[in-house]
């Protein structure tokens, strides 16, 4: 394979993707040292499937696949029909030569959690005849978590999953760690993996040899991805800290819809796309969400990823690959803000990701609606507990009558980063 080559396609694919400049030329150094990337304009191609492919058989190693974000249920137009979109990647995932061991999915299986969701991903995902181990992201916990639970609450071998969902298990010599750090959000937070989790996590890496490839995977990621919309997970520091004495730690994530990877030590960190939709990269928009790409260039910014480990070799080779196998544009997100009032009714909208606006002044008995004209769903939660909604989808409203004077903080329990206040005066 040509190096050089494929140097210069990783330099040129970050101008035009706006992905992090150093990230990449971290990437460029693992190639040296047995991970192989073949990226083209940000999205690695299908190429490199037979390139890594060839160098397992040889090997005997094995092959996994990574397919994250599937959001069944969604149906706005940055993709009207996900359902398609997923079976295409579970006919992508038929179609490599050697099959993998079984898929990860790192969390968003559904849109809003509808037990109609849960079943038509679980019918598409038999399509592929493999097995498939979850994590759960913010959307699969609305219900707070127990039809995850339910239905994906024990692990491959057949063990009761730890808390709401975490679990360990081993696979031909690699250790796989799923970790669940999408619940109990703290308000201006980002992701959470949490004390009881962190313990359990440290005992579980505690008896594991420091040659045991590690592999671990959570819905959002476990870097500092992109603070500003919440791309981190508070806590990940202390969960990594007992990973220092690995040699290969491989951390998988969901949540961003994009890829995004870099090496830091002995651990590489990588963020498959989303078979569903696509969101801008960090930054460009003013905020994060479905972005609408030309019908045609939708299949170019979906993906499926393939991890490929080496027998002997202690190296992980993860393949990311769109649908179509093409190489994605740049894109734009749609962005709309606004506020308004009547009488003795306040309306706050949620737009981009954010109230708006906030902080809002009102008199004692004044009623507040929220309504969200986001394409992704929201809720209000109020931090002291004096209110909470439900999860509202695009369009849906909830109020609330303020009756006494005061200040309410309040946020959003799927996107702990929006942040809102009410402040109450006397009538
Ligand atoms: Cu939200």
């Amino acid at each position: 394979m040509g190096q050089k080559a494929d140097n210069k396609d990783i330099i040129e694919g970050q101008s035009s993707d706006g992905i992090d400049r150093r990230g990449f030329l971290k990437c460029m150094a693992w190639a040296g040292t047995g991970i192989v990337w073949t990226m083209g304009a940000g999205i690695p191609t299908s190429s490199l499937f037979g390139a890594a492919r060839n160098k397992a058989e040889k090997g005997a190693g094995f092959t996994f696949v990574q397919i994250s974000d599937s959001h069944i249920g969604f149906d706005k137009p940055a993709n009207t029909d996900v359902n398609a979109t997923l079976q295409a990647a579970m006919d992508k995932i038929k179609g490599i030569s050697s099959q993998p061991d079984f898929i990860i999915h790192t969390g968003d299986l559904t849109h809003l959690s509808k037990p109609s969701e849960f079943d038509t991903l679980d019918q598409l995902l038999k399509g592929a005849g493999k097995e498939v181990v979850y994590v759960p992201g913010e959307h699969d916990i609305i219900d707070n978590g127990q039809q995850f639970l339910d239905r994906y609450g024990k692990d491959p071998q057949g063990n009761k999953k730890k808390g709401n969902g975490w679990f360990s298990f081993d696979h031909k010599g690699v250790h796989f760690v799923g970790l669940v750090n999408v619940a109990n959000l703290k308000p201006g937070g980002m992701g959470s993996l949490g004390h009881e989790q962190l313990e359990w996590l440290e005992d579980d890496l505690k008896g594991k040899s420091h040659s045991t490839p590690l592999v671990v995977f959570a819905h959002i990621p476990l870097w500092a991805v992109y603070l500003q919309w919440g791309w981190g997970t508070d806590d990940s520091a202390q969960a990594l800290s007992y990973m220092k004495k690995f040699g290969s730690v491989t951390v998988l994530n969901g949540h961003i819809h994009q890829i995004m990877q870099k090496s830091e030590g002995n651990v590489s960190f990588h963020t498959a796309m989303s078979t569903a939709f696509p969101q801008p990269a960090p930054g460009s928009a003013p905020s994060p969400g479905p972005m609408k790409v030309p019908a045609e260039k939708l299949r170019d910014v979906l993906g499926v990823t393939d991890v490929n480990y080496v027998m002997g070799n202690h190296h992980l080779a993860v393949v990311d690959s769109t649908l179509s196998g093409n190489a994605p544009e740049g894109y734009k997100a749609d962005s709309s803000t606004g506020s308004s009032s009547s009488g003795s009714e306040t309306t706050v909208k949620i737009d981009n990701f954010s109230f708006n606006p906030t902080p809002i002044k009102v008199k004692a008995g004044t009623k507040v609606v929220w309504k969200n004209g986001d394409d992704v769903p929201h809720n209000v939660e109020s931090t002291q507990h004096r209110f909470s909604s439900p999860v509202l989808d695009t369009g849906e409203k909830f109020e609330f009558m303020f009756q006494d004077p005061g200040q309410y903080s309040y946020f959003c329990k799927l996107h702990p980063k929006m942040t809102g206040k009410v402040i109450v005066s006397q009538a």
